[in-house]
């Protein structure tokens, strides 16, 4: 039987990563894009490649999601049942810092993949994929969100990520391209880029326990996160492209916990006694044993506007997609931190 082929912008990130390896073993030929970068950045698929001069079902090629000849050339090379668009610049805090690059990539980009599938005719044949996210839901007032929650983004990335959605759904009811919008609440791994949170605390405390680090410096501890592992979110977006019908799905676990909960939680399977004191911005985190400060907070953590609260419904995907979050969060910290144990 002829494999299906899988073009996927964002290889090199965690979802990337993850999803290559689910795709390879469904027996799927994956070709991946990766940017160019001064020092090499495969790091988080090095164990799949193979030399490009050797047969192999896991190809990346050089591409980015602001060249559009580039976006039409691969699909057009790579002629791909199914599209998952997982590149971005995808760091929320950053997006403050470079709103117009990551409107540039994360709207435009999108618009460029899908004018790209409608250029070259192939509207019938390949199934897109749209890496939405709870961000979209923003400064919401809803205790839990699904799809029909009103988007309210509380930043240039969640913004940018609206963009993305509706020109998905756009191009999905204009030309009938088979495209869906997964609209994903964090998910973490322990290949987790180092500067969103739970990695950050989770690396921090280990180090701290070990000697190598002395303080941990956090912003907002009190903003809420719906936290999910990264293996079973690929998971949901690759059945999005295997149902009958497109559609839009949220895609989380219905718990939410604050970000002081998570070091609580990561600090006690750590072995570190910690106890909080002051408030505000002057809060900190004592280790009991000694009562030195470990944690500390710091403005440039914060963000010019929070997302408070976020906290999903999936009851669309449990129905349709016979989907369901199976890692908890405790087994997601546990996996955390013995990767980071391992690489200490
Ligand atoms: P990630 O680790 O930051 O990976 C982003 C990927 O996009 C990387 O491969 C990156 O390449 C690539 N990229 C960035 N700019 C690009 C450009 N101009 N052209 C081509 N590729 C580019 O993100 P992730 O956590 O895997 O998330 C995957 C997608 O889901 C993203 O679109 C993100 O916005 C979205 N999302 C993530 C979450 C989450 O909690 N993880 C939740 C909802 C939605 P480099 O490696 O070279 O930087
Ligand atoms: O922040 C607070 C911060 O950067 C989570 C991306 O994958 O998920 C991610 O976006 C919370 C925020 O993730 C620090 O203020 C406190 O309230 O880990 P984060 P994020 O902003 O939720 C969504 C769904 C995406 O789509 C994005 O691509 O933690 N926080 N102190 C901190 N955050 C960071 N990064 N660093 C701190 O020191």
């Amino acid at each position: 039987m002829k494999k299906k082929i899988a073009l996927i912008f964002g290889i090199t990130g965690q979802d990337g990563a993850y999803l290559s390896k689910l795709l390879l073993k469904k027996k799927y030929k994956v070709y991946g894009v990766k940017r160019r970068s001064s020092i090499i950045n495969t790091q988080r698929v090095d164990d799949i490649y193979k030399d490009i001069n050797l047969k192999s079902d896991f190809v990346l090629f050089y591409g980015d999601l602001t060249d559009s000849s580039s976006i039409l050339n691969l699909i057009k090379k790579t002629q791909p049942n199914e599209i998952y668009n997982l590149a971005a610049q995808s760091h929320v805090q950053v997006s403050f810092e470079v709103p117009e690059y990551s409107a540039d990539v994360n709207s435009l980009g999108t618009l460029r993949i899908l004018e790209a599938i409608k250029n070259l005719n192939l509207e019938k044949k390949i199934k897109f994929y749209q890496a939405g996210t709870s961000e979209m839901f923003g400064r919401t007032r809803e205790k839990f969100q699904n799809e029909k929650t009103p988007f309210y983004p509380a930043s240039p990335y969640g913004v940018s990520k609206c963009f993305a959605h509706w020109i998905t759904v756009n191009y999905r009811e204009a030309y009938n391209i088979f495209a869906c919008n997964g609209i994903l609440f964090n998910h973490e791994s322990p290949i987790r880029g180092e500067t969103f949170v739970t990695k950050k605390i989770i690396q921090g405390l280990i180090r701290i326990k070990h000697g190598y680090q002395k303080k941990l410096f956090l912003g907002n501890l009190y903003s809420k996160r719906d936290w999910g592992h990264a293996r079973d979110y690929v998971e949901a977006m690759w059945k999005m492209l295997q149902q009958k019908k497109p559609n839009d799905y949220v895609i989380g676990t219905g718990k939410t916990f604050t970000i002081k909960e998570f070091v609580n939680k990561s600090a006690k399977k750590i072995g570190l006694k910690i106890k909080w004191v002051g408030k505000g911005i002057n809060e900190k985190a004592l280790n009991i044993e000694n009562k030195k400060v470990l944690i500390e907070c710091k403005k440039r953590y914060f963000r010019p506007v929070e997302v408070n609260y976020l906290k999903g419904n999936a009851q669309r995907a449990k129905k349709l997609l016979k989907w369901s979050p199976k890692i908890s969060i405790d087994s997601l910290i546990d996996e955390m931190i013995e990767h980071e144990l391992e690489n200490l």
